[in-house]
């Protein structure tokens, strides 16, 4: 079993039945929810202008999956919420990222773990730090 703490980011349309119905999906598919952040309404970072205001939480689950079988799965999940991929960093239904998984490195094209950028997002260091404290001070920048 591995413990994963996955951030979930939704600004398009029903937000918060997004994420809640993302959230459902993986706990019916052999991810079990541990913890669940509550949701946040951030301002989009990157990406075109005048995209709306984000929601956005991180979970913990437990799961057999591996990275990949984990990251295949969610990648069923954001097409089947409509995920469209176009525009990088534009409007999404939903986004789910694999931030940290166990303790593992790794660094591949189309799978980074953990996620490069957590420590710049304070759409994620937030309620990562809510849900746990202990991992997201690993994320600190460490010149405060
Ligand atoms: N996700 C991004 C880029 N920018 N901004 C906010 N506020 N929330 C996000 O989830 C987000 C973002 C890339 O996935
Ligand atoms: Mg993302
Ligand atoms: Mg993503």
């Amino acid at each position: 079993m591995s413990i994963v703490y996955l951030g979930l980011g939704s600004n398009l349309g029903d937000r918060q039945n997004y994420l809640n119905t993302a959230i459902m999906h993986l706990s019916k598919n052999g991810c079990h929810l541990l913890k669940q952040s509550t949701y946040l309404e951030t301002e989009p970072v990157g990406g075109p202008p005048h995209q709306g205001l984000f929601l956005n939480g991180v979970i913990k689950i437990e799961t057999q999956f591996s990275p990949h079988e984990l990251l295949t799965l969610i990648h069923q999940i954001e097409s089947q919420l409509h995920r469209v991929r176009n525009i990088e960093n534009g409007p999404r239904t939903i986004d789910i990222d694999i931030l940290i998984f166990d303790q593992l490195t790794i660094n591949e094209p189309n799978l980074k773990i953990p996620h490069p950028r957590i420590k710049e997002r304070e759409f994620v260091l937030k309620p990562l730090a809510e849900i746990a404290p202990e991992e997201s001070i690993h994320f600190a920048d460490e010149n405060i």
